[in-house]
């Protein structure tokens, strides 16, 4: 008679027979701060300084601290309206090129302590990062490296003022998840007076390796955002738009903020030494600071619903400006063309058509269900679907007891095994035959194609082309109002 004991140990050898281990991760992968980051998606920037008050984009610095006085600023109205766009941070412009702080600074005059707002003793940096917190948002900080009002810009000084201040951020407000550091330098300011050009090289000048460590030791899971990471790289343009193929990966060796070649930075690099995605950084209006003459000129919601498809669904993460009115918050135009924005996603992703699919793989990782096309629809993507080592070119059927139609693909990877697949085609049988209809290259942690809407029973999904074999995490399928 067998035992209880001899039962468990024949049950544990069967399971040790098949159940299959993961693959090996492929090329650099995400840092766990890099993971955090790649959640959230999307998320805001807020300028706002002397320039929403003098109408300029680049303040000189000599701007009177008067002049900054927003009428009704409203830290709520700016957090819940990015809450309701779907955002899931906010990047505040503590401090612009023209210098002006909007923290009371222990370190300069210039700032919310000699301006009209709240009689001097309000915190900008302060009500915001609360109200995000209310909001459940993340808070982030862009503290501009160039100063056009600081005296001592150029000098060794400037860099030991510029590091108190970062300190000041990132201690007294909270946890924060991006630092962002701006590569702009135009060379001219009033620099207390001076009103002189000011050359710095800036490979050397920052002495980057030290301000970033830092950031590191105040807020370790802050991601430090410039043209060349650490953590995360600027996309390479202002206009909305990764790459149509585009990398999480890239060498980090020899880039800096301000020194990185744009094309490059698009697309990233195939057999990049680093894990440094892409964040897409554009504004909802032509400037990033708020003017009253481009009130008509707000995107529309077609074009944000573009730029998100062109930014989230390349697999980066997406930014979008919000400039504060000289009221303090933002215009009626913006809100207006945000919610649209929101509607139409939201009704997009709504229902998944491939949750009611049967899904058939061609190959299924050591024929362990652990690995095994349902993963795809689970809704987790800690969970993927993966073939054995030697199948890198699997396929994937989807069948449905009627016709379906359907024009927005989503497709994500286990990042945590790197980015792998590197072109994948999508077929519909139609008239009695597969006839292929989209194709694209990269994927990462979120792809999405727009494409005509295809109506049919059956849908293939073939990877045509992965150094290794690959891990999907989700699959979904939907149709755009
Ligand atoms: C640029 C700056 O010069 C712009 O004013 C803006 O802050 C943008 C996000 O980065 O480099």
């Amino acid at each position: 008679m067998k035992t209880f004991a001899s039962t468990l140990t024949m049950f544990a050898l069967l399971t040790a027979v098949t159940a299959a281990e993961p693959p090996k991760p492929f090329g650099p992968v995400p840092s766990e701060r890099q993971l955090r980051w790649h959640q959230l998606q999307f998320y805001c920037f807020i300028h706002f300084t002397v320039n929403t008050f003098t109408d300029k984009e680049w303040g000189y610095g000599d701007e009177a601290e008067t002049v900054f006085a927003p009428t009704a600023f409203d830290a709520n109205q700016i957090a819940r309206t990015a809450k309701e766009a779907g955002m899931r941070g906010l990047v505040l412009t503590c401090k612009h090129h023209d210098g002006f702080c909007l923290w009371p600074s222990a370190f300069t005059e210039h700032s919310v302590k000699k301006s009209p707002w709240r009689d001097g003793k309000g915190d900008m940096v302060k009500e915001i990062s609360a109200a995000c917190r209310r909001h459940g948002l993340k808070f982030g900080v862009y503290l501009s490296p160039w100063d056009r009002n600081h005296k001592d810009y150029a000098r060794p000084e400037y860099i030991t003022y510029y590091r108190n201040q970062l300190r000041e951020l990132l201690t007294n407000y909270g946890e924060v998840f991006e630092m962002w550091f701006d590569g702009a330098n135009g060379g001219d300011g009033y620099y207390g007076g001076a009103r002189e050009k000011r050359k710095i090289d800036n490979r050397t000048y920052y002495d980057w390796d030290n301000t970033w460590k830092i950031v590191r030791e105040l807020q370790p899971f802050a991601c430090m955002f410039s043209d060349g990471g650490p953590d995360v790289r600027w996309v390479g343009n202002e206009r909305g738009f990764a790459g149509e193929t585009c990398w999480a990966a890239m060498t980090r060796e020899g880039l800096l903020p301000g020194h990185a070649d744009p094309k490059l930075l698009n697309a990233g690099q195939r057999d990049g030494k680093d894990w440094l995605p892409a964040e897409v950084d554009v504004s909802i209006r032509p400037g990033w600071f708020y003017h009253e003459k481009e009130d008509a000129k707000v995107k529309t919601p077609e074009q944000l619903v573009k730029i998100y498809f062109e930014s989230v669904g390349r697999g980066a993460n997406l930014i979008l400006n919000l400039p504060p009115d000289r009221r303090g918050i933002i215009h009626e135009n913006d809100v207006k063309s945000l919610r649209e924005m929101r509607r139409v996603l939201d009704k997009t992703f709504s229902k998944d058509l491939a949750r009611n699919a049967k899904l058939t793989a061609s190959n299924v990782r050591g024929g362990d269900k652990a690995f095994g096309p349902a993963k795809l629809t689970d809704g987790k993507c800690a969970t993927y679907w993966s073939t054995d080592d030697n199948v890198t070119t699997p396929e994937l059927t989807l069948e449905w007891n009627k016709l379906v139609t359907f024009d927005v693909v989503k497709i994500a990877e286990e990042i945590q095994l790197g980015q792998r697949v590197e072109e994948f085609v999508l077929d519909q049988w139609k008239d009695g035959a597969w006839q292929e209809f989209a194709k694209a290259t990269s994927i990462g942690p979120q792809r999405l194609l727009r494409f005509a809407p295809v109506t049919t029973a059956k849908l293939r999904l073939r990877i045509t082309k992965s150094p290794v074999c690959p891990a999907i995490s989700e699959l979904g399928l939907f149709k755009q109002p």
